[in-house]
């Protein structure tokens, strides 16, 4: 976090810039487009033609509700997707229930040798690889699914199978050439070789661009030669392929060359790489944590992962693309950890009763089940989006990961206190699950980088959509339509009669009244982005304290919808269990509600601001003192 001013500062790179153009100011924004092939079809379009972001997240950012992704609930599997995975569910769980043994893997710090060799009989290591190259051929419904019994039992089983699939050799599936995938994918899928990823440097955690690994093309032009270290490579010390990341010199048109990052598939058999020890760490212990070392490691050109100079971004896509399976993993997780605390509060009596009896108790266990639900809703919604076909899903994949992993801490907290003295007890199981599940805030993006990334890239889009709108202002010829909404919606906002587009026609009857919430709450979230931009213009990159109130709200209003759209779907199928879903959502909707409105509050607040200002001095005092700063109340 202390480093993330170069997050900061590049987006501050995009100009966002203030200008006035209506009566009520319309916010004009500059920024470099993501993409060229964008920047050339925003320049030839009009607002009415431009190709809109199908991402839901994407859309809130401009206060447009994009109900392609989120209503009705998707799912992408076919039939015979459907059937195939429910073949795997009984022997997967039956594996975990009856072979695998979390607790010794844990103090073992190793997985044990049968459960190793059972994993790779059932395909374990190559979910997603296609049939052709010996893996399942799954799709990421199919994964998410059978991760989730994986995070319900074994944690640390799932980041070493997480950690070979889901980032080590992630980059071969997305960006690998057909030779790429011929070599390197058999022997991955059936967990002959294992494969890591390789971002993370001493100096390179959340500043993902700034490694310094460096990778210089060799004389002949045959090969790259490696030079650098990473740490705390999950499978750092087992794998025999690694996705490394290094600079790499690239010379531009102009003659001129600066260092870009490139990715790359290295071998361990190449020569010249090497591994520390295994970690000692908190928790999921059974997997292998370790440093990896690279001295002039002889890759071969061939082994380039996409574009030479095209590293970060196959980097981020393969984190956005790994996302998902968090969310699932955890779903899992807090169902077991929702086991166990009903087990006991349904067993244990206190002052004449079953403590799940009382009302402090009912309302720990609701919540424990009102988080797994927003954390399932979420993280299916984003994998079957994903196998829809849609490519911009990364605010989700974050939102996604965000919420189950804060969920589940909070899951596994509330077991713990519903049991008591037996939580805190090893043989309960829920201390290792607990170890296990802290890191899940940190790796794979912090969820502090994270919210920041949310905010920014949500905001960065909206400065662009309402660039485009004042282009429609300026030449209103064949934008008419266009231009009156805005103006209809801007004088209802004036005179504070809402203009929220209806959600009704996706939900259930019943859920009309948390649709009239999420629509104002999404109403309300557009407005305060634009408040934001025309208020702070480019500044609003350094305003962190207000970046994070816009990402809270920003994961609810996503939680929102995705429950909505979930327990509409159920009511609609007359499903078991929809009644329970439909109170849960409407639980999670007022309250959501509620805490949106605090957070988009907290942007304007002239008291917070004093907050802010106060709570940016007491940081500073404790940095400078090096601890708290105030006289002890016995004076030493
Ligand atoms: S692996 C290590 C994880 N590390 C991280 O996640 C690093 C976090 N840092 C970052 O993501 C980036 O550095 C940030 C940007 C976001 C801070 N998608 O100038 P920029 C584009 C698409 O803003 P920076 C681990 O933990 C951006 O648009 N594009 O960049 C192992 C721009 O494009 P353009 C993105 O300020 C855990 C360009 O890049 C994204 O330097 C083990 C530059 O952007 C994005 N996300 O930093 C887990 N971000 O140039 C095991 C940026 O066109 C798995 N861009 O404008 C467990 C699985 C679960 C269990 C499974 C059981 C089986």
């Amino acid at each position: 976090m202390m480093r993330c001013s170069r997050l900061v500062a590049s987006i501050s790179r995009q100009k966002l810039s203030v200008c006035q153009i209506t009566h009520r100011s319309l916010l004009a924004s500059t920024q470099q487009n993501r993409s060229k092939a964008t920047a050339v079809e925003t320049e030839t379009q009009d607002v009415k033609t431009q190709k809109a972001s199908r991402s839901f997240a994407m859309g809130l950012f401009c206060g447009q509700i994009n109900p392609e992704q989120v209503f009705p609930f998707p799912n992408s599997l076919s039939p015979e997707q459907t059937e195939a995975l429910e073949m795997y569910i009984d022997p997967v769980t039956k594996f975990f229930e009856e072979v695998n043994n979390a607790d010794k893997n844990d103090s073992m710090a190793a997985i044990e040798d049968h459960t190793f060799e059972g994993l790779k009989e059932m395909g374990a290591f190559g979910l997603q690889v296609s049939t052709e190259h010996n893996g399942l051929g799954l799709s990421n419904t199919q994964y998410a699914r059978i991760v989730e019994i994986v995070g319900e039992y074994d944690l640390g089983i799932g980041i070493a199978l997480g950690a070979h699939q889901s980032i080590g050799f992630k980059g071969i599936l997305l960006f690998g050439t057909p030779e790429q995938k011929a070599k390197y994918l058999p022997k991955l899928a059936v967990g002959k070789t294992l494969a890591a990823f390789c971002l993370t440097e001493p100096s390179s955690g959340s500043d993902a661009s700034s490694i310094r690994s460096k990778a210089v093309l060799s004389k002949d032009g045959k090969h790259y030669i490696l030079n650098g270290s990473k740490i705390w490579i999950s499978n750092g010390g087992i794998a025999e392929i690694f996705t490394v990341f290094a600079q790499t010199p690239v010379t531009d048109a102009d003659g001129n060359t600066t260092d870009k990052i490139t990715a790359f598939v290295v071998e361990r058999g190449f020569g010249g790489v090497s591994s520390g020890p295994p970690e000692n760490k908190m928790g999921i212990k059974c997997s292998n944590t370790a440093e990896v070392y690279f001295e002039d490691v002889k890759i071969p050109v061939e082994n380039i992962l996409g574009e030479v100079g095209g590293g970060f971004k196959v980097a981020m896509n393969i984190l956005n693309n790994g996302r998902f399976g968090m969310g699932a993993a955890l779903s899992g997780t807090m169902k077991g950890l929702i086991k166990k605390a009903v087990d006991h509060a349904a067993n244990r009596q206190q002052f004449g009763d079953y403590i799940h009896k009382y009302g402090v108790i009912q309302e720990k266990l609701a919540r424990m089940a009102m988080q797994q639900y927003v954390s399932e809703c979420m993280a299916y919604m984003l994998c079957a989006n994903m196998d829809a076909g849609s490519t911009e899903f990364q605010i989700e994949a974050a939102i996604s990961k965000i919420y189950a992993s804060e969920a589940a801490w909070f899951v596994a907290d509330e077991a713990i206190q519903i049991s008591g003295g037996m939580g805190y007890m090893r043989d309960s199981g829920l201390e290792r699950v607990m170890r296990d599940l802290r890191i899940f805030r940190i790796f794979e993006g912090t969820n502090d980088i994270l919210r920041l990334f949310i905010s920014l890239t949500g905001l960065q889009n909206a400065g662009k959509h309402l660039k485009e709108l004042q282009k429609a202002f300026k030449n209103p010829g064949g934008n008419f339509g266009t231009i009156m909404d805005i103006v209809n919606k801007r004088a209802k906002r004036m005179v504070g009669v809402s203009s929220a587009p209806s959600l009704d026609q996706y939900v259930h009857p019943s859920m009309k009244d948390s649709a009239g919430k999420t629509a104002k709450a999404i109403e309300d979230f557009g407005f305060s982005v634009e408040d934001l931009l025309i208020k702070h213009g480019k500044k609003i990159v350094d305003q962190q304290f207000l970046l994070w109130r816009l990402a809270e709200a920003t994961i609810d209003i996503y939680g929102m919808v995705a429950t909505l759209s979930k327990s509409s779907k159920s009511l609609s199928d007359g499903i078991e269990g929809a009644d329970y879903e439909a109170k849960l959502c409407k639980v999670f909707v007022n309250e959501a509600s509620t805490r949106i409105t605090k957070n988009l509050a907290y942007l304007k607040s002239s008291t917070e601001k004093e907050n802010i200002e106060s709570l940016k001095d007491a940081s500073k005092s404790v940095i400078e003192r090096g601890s708290v700063v105030q006289r002890h109340p016995v004076g030493f």
